[in-house]
């Protein structure tokens, strides 16, 4: 006789959703892109988090990486912008709602070549969003150009060979003003899972660089962004762990080698040393690290820079706690009285 399984009970996180409602549409990249992998770490993290998926706003521009923010958390906003302008949407949009939980997805191209721009003022300004760069050194949407982060003499796959220097999305974060900076592999599942946690969890702009592979156009030898090379050159600072501000966090951390930076919701970015002493308040240090691996040719990943004391944007604005776009008409519109003082003054150059 045929016994039938009991079902079993859905497995579901601290606000009871399961892992399925953090997936997003099934994806059309090409089998093997790194950008692939993001996206499953994104489910992943929103859901071992406990996100509210209905109060993140996904942003991206145009590109095969600004395609997958399609491929994850399905119940969430989702702004598709224009090639390279999709800070200033987001910057719009957490103006608007301040509560909004804001997650760029980008890739090089979009970022560092026609975004540089956008790019530059998100930083200075500090806007508090995760900004994921999903970094394969070349134009993967349009078949494969050299993008403004590929590095010197790196060839394409038809032999053309590039002479500009490339730049670093990290040191560009760290010196012009994110508050986090973090570069990371998609290979590396433990690594780049703790660095998205802690850069939700952080107040202010978090820009990871992940190096993502593009397998149809930059994975063969001779790229400096394939799967082989960055195996072979990747320099982990330290090894990484992500507690949650509701875990119990008593570890021994007495001996030196384990460092804990707390970050704004009470959770804790546990760095443990592997190597070198490596202190991420430490701009200088970390500015100066990035110059190092570049000359030697090597991949850096870890968190390279943390600010927990910085303000961001929307503070320095000094805006209301409840977000603009849901006050009344009478919040946000001048009285009749205001308007005529304001006239008043225009017409004379004295209020009324
Ligand atoms: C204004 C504008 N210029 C150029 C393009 C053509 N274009 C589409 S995607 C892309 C580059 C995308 O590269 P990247 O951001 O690195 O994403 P990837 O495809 O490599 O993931 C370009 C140049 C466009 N869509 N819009
Ligand atoms: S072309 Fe490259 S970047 Fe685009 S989906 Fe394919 S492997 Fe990924
Ligand atoms: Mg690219």
């Amino acid at each position: 006789m045929s016994t039938v399984a009991a079902p079993q009970p859905r497995k579901v996180n601290r606000i009871g959703l399961d892992v399925l409602n953090y997936k997003g549409g099934k994806t059309t990249l090409c089998a093997g892109c790194g950008h692939n992998a993001i996206s499953e770490r994104i489910v992943e993290c929103a859901y071992e988090l406990g996100l509210e998926p209905w109060n993140v706003a996904k942003f991206s521009g145009i590109g095969c990486a600004s395609k997958s923010p399609a491929y994850f958390l399905g119940m969430s906003h989702g702004f598709n912008s224009v090639h390279g302008r999709m800070p200033a949407v987001a910057t719009g949009a957490l103006l608007a709602n301040r509560r909004l939980i804001a997650l760029g997805v980008t890739g090089d191209g979009d970022t560092a070549s026609i975004g540089i721009g956008q790019f530059m003022h998100l930083l200075r300004r500090n806007v508090p969003m995760l900004y994921v760069i999903e970094n394969n050194g070349v134009y993967g949407l349009t078949k494969g150009q050299f993008s403004a982060t590929a590095d010197i003499g790196s060839t394409l796959k038809t032999g053309g060979v590039n002479a500009l220097p490339p730049f670093d999305c990290c040191s560009l974060a760290i010196k012009w003003g994110a508050t986090f900076a973090a570069r990371s592999f998609s290979g590396d599942k433990k690594q780049l899972q703790a660095l998205l946690k802690a850069g939700l969890s952080h107040k202010g702009l978090a820009v990871i660089d992940v190096i993502s592979p593009c397998v149809t156009f930059n994975d063969h030898d001779g790229s400096t962004k394939s799967y082989s090379y960055v195996k072979d050159h990747e320099e982990a600072l330290h090894e990484l762990d992500y507690v949650p501000f509701h875990e119990d966090i008593a570890v021994d951390i007495a001996d030196g080698s384990v460092q804990d930076v707390i970050l704004h919701d009470g959770s804790r970015l546990r760095i443990r040393k592997i190597g070198r002493d490596y202190n991420p308040t430490d701009r200088a240090a970390a500015l100066a690290a990035l110059d190092e691996a570049e000359a030697k040719g090597e991949v850096l990943t870890g968190a390279l820079y943390v600010n927990t004391s910085k303000p961001t944007f929307i503070d320095q604005l000094n805006l209301v706690d409840e977000p603009l776009a849901t006050l009344p008409e009478a919040r946000v519109r001048p009285s009749k009285s205001a308007l005529e003082s304001i006239m008043e003054e225009l017409r004379t150059g004295q209020g009324a």
